[in-house]
């Protein structure tokens, strides 16, 4: 028989959509005729999660709070305009990549065209035939879940590119990119940029009088209290092994040097748990200063002056502050 419907889009037999069987969506359908969506859910339900909505209205509040796999939209209904609602789950965010099978009686091929302009994945017309519905609902679920896959792996992979695994903060990567913008803002604005190095003392020696587990578990509270202590716009990332950089936007040295001689104090004053709690030990660290001195100046003469700082910091004592 003549084919009921286009299937729209380019179809690559993607490995992971082959591998996924497109059972199990969740469906919402939208529809007002209780002959007819009854028919579709009946059929729909032996593989998938069926949700019936009457109300346009709802449905497209309904799609944009709760994740759908897909959403089938009667066209042509009594009460209300299917293509309407399709318009509207398009030009929402939270809707726009959700795919829509639209159901249209067999007259209904004008208002088909305008539905695939405004971005419908895919249509049947009445009278409508079980297997045929079932495989193309199939497939646009295969498709979105594949799709969303692809999504959730390229997010995650530009979160680890950007950020430090054991302590969540940003990486030397992250921080070296910003701080050249940050410097460059600083420098067109007149405003000052403080920056602070700050290397945990003898932290070699925690690895191993109580092991490197114990020696992660400072580590990463350390970068909780760091967090703590610095604003929104400030950029804390962990440098180096035992290292890290706060780099603090509109502060001068002598703010900076109060919010470091805070921080060496929150350090140095509340013992740290390791040992799954069972141990507490004292950790002090060492934070060396700079700010940005004239305008234009490259950053990793910031960078390195701080790092001076540090090595004094060290030289003197230790648990302390130098700028
Ligand atoms: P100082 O007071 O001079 O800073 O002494 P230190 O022992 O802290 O200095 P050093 O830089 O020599 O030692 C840093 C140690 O940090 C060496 C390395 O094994 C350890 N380290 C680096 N990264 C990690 C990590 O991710 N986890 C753990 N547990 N240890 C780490
Ligand atoms: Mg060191
Ligand atoms: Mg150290
Ligand atoms: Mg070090």
């Amino acid at each position: 028989r003549a084919m009921t419907s286009l299937e729209i889009g380019v179809q690559a037999p993607e490995r992971e959509a082959v591998c996924d069987s497109g059972k199990g969506g969740r469906i919402l359908l939208v529809d007002d005729r209780p002959s007819s969506y009854e028919r579709l859910a009946s059929m729909l339900s032996a593989e998938h999660a069926v949700d019936v909505e009457v109300d346009p209205s709802e449905a497209l509040f309904r799609a944009a709070e709760s994740n759908y796999d897909l959403l089938i939209v009667s066209l042509g209904l009594e009460n209300f305009d299917g293509l309407r609602l399709c318009s509207q789950a398009r030009s929402l965010e939270r809707t726009r990549h959700v795919p829509i099978l639209a159901v249209a009686d067999a007259d209904g091929s004008p208002r088909l065209l305008r539905g695939l302009e405004i971005g419908i994945n895919d249509y049947l017309l009445r009278p409508i035939d079980r297997n045929e519905l079932l495989a193309r609902v199939r497939t646009q679920i295969r498709r979105r879940r594949y799709t969303v896959h692809l999504r959730d792996n390229v997010t995650s992979s530009i979160e680890m590119a950007v950020t430090d695994g054991l302590t969540g903060l940003h990486n030397r990567r992250y921080m070296e990119s910003h701080l050249t913008t940050l410097a460059e803002q600083a420098s067109l604005r007149g405003q000052s940029l403080a920056l602070m190095m700050l290397d945990i003392d003898y932290f070699k020696a925690i690895n191993d009088n109580y092991g490197h587990d114990a020696g992660d578990d400072v580590l990463r509270e350390f970068a909780l209290r760091i967090r703590k202590a610095v604003r929104g716009i400030d950029l804390a990332c962990r440098y180096g092994g035992e290292e890290f950089v706060i780099v603090m936007p509109e502060t001068d040295l002598h703010v900076a040097g109060m919010v470091a001689e805070r921080l060496r104090r929150a350090i140095a004053g509340e013992p740290f748990s390791i040992h799954k709690g069972t141990k507490l030990i004292k950790v002090t660290i060492s934070i060396g200063l700079s700010t940005l001195e004239r305008k234009g100046e490259p950053v990793s003469d910031v960078v390195k002056r701080a790092d001076v700082a540090l090595y004094r910091a060290k030289h003197d004592g230790r648990n302390r502050v130098v700028s």
